[in-house]
């Protein structure tokens, strides 16, 4: 029969997405699928691989038998029941920020640190979050060279980060926008989203997306940095294993739908050309180098919104640091960003039972 995949959190934003990966994936070892949502979605009917699956609702029971279980859930649900699926036997593989940063949890993206996945003493392994996850595939083949010391980011995080409400909410503001000439006084953005019914207080985001960028995502932690920054560095850290890299990050929310980028200025132990970096990036499967500027070519989300790969492009020497280079990194976050790299965690386990 073949190992049993469970998914929670189905009927989500990344849920979404995974059944779509799960359709297109070519090689297939499982022998069931089970799709979990929260009691409200429990009932509804999706196709996986041409097969009309009923969502389950999430119940200690429906892990039995399970051998895998990804999670796309918020925090605080995961926390709960990921313990309660590898209780029953199952590898929790978590979407969410709980477990991250716990030293007996794993925190895999599998083309850096994927030898991790054996050693998970709770059963459950952390997935990175997606602004990390976007730049480790390209950080990690560049530190396996040329030993990363230093890394200062900017990201333009697509709104489909803060879940299905936050696509809503910059359709819903774009829509309350269009073929207005707003944008030229201060406020006047704001005024417009009012005159159309959309209040600040019901945003995921804390000023308007429309027209803007935001720099801020998640909550307000010590010294004003807020929670993504903090997991971008520790999370970047406890990935490549360098626990003393520096690290200073910036989020910034910016009118995307999907894919986040990001500004990377990465520091090495020794000195890197980017003929260097373009031949380590164009030898790793899951990095399409797109790097041509006069020609107007450079990887930006409305392109590769859907892929897989991660996207660099615009790779430079930085001109007053040694060692260092400055290059731009897109990545689909509800593709490689979340779902598909769950997947892959989710398929190294499968192949080794
Ligand atoms: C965002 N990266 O774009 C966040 C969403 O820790 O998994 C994912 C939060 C996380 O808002």
């Amino acid at each position: 029969a073949g190992p049993v995949l469970a998914l929670v959190g189905a009927t989500g934003a990344v849920g979404t997405v995974m059944v779509d990966i799960l359709n297109g994936r070519k090689s297939w070892p499982w022998g069931e699928v089970r799709l979990i949502a929260s009691p409200r979605s429990a009932g509804k009917k999706i196709t996986v691989r041409g097969e009309e699956l009923t969502v389950l609702a999430l119940a200690p029971e429906v892990f039995d038998g399970v051998d895998v279980a990804m999670f796309d859930v918020p925090d605080e649900v995961s926390a709960h029941w990921a313990p309660i699926a590898a209780e029953r036997g199952a590898v929790a593989v978590d979407n969410s920020g709980a477990f991250r940063m716990d030293d007996d949890v794993p925190l895999v993206v599998p083309e850096v640190n994927n030898d991790k996945v054996g050693a998970r003493p709770r059963g459950i392994i952390s997935n990175p979050n997606c602004t990390t996850l976007s730049m480790m595939a390209s950080l990690g083949a560049l530190h396996r060279e040329f030993e990363l010391k230093e890394l200062v980011v900017a990201s333009y995080q697509a709104a489909s980060g803060a879940g299905q409400d936050g696509i809503d909410r910059l359709y819903a503001e774009y829509a309350a926008v269009a073929g207005k000439e707003v944008g030229n006084r201060a406020g006047d953005v704001r005024e417009a989203l009012a005159a159309a019914g959309l209040s600040q207080e019901d945003s995921p985001f804390p000023a308007p997306l429309a027209l803007n960028v935001v720099p801020w995502a998640g909550s307000l932690k010590a010294d004003g940095w807020a929670s993504e920054e903090l997991k971008v560095r520790n999370e970047a850290r406890k990935i490549l294993g360098i626990p003393d890299l520096k690290v200073s990050a910036t989020c910034v929310r910016v009118p995307v739908v999907t894919t986040h980028s990001l500004a990377v200025h990465a520091t090495f132990a020794r000195e890197v050309t980017v003929e260097q970096a373009h031949a380590i990036f164009a030898a790793q499967p899951s990095i399409v180098l797109v790097d041509d500027p006069a020609n107007g070519q450079f990887p930006t989300p409305a392109d590769v919104v859907g892929g897989d790969p991660t996207y660099v492009g615009r790779v430079r020497q930085a001109l007053d640091f040694p060692n260092t280079l400055d290059f731009f990194v897109c990545g689909d976050n509800l593709r490689k960003g979340a779902a598909l790299n769950t997947y892959e965690i989710a398929e190294t386990i499968a192949a080794a039972l």
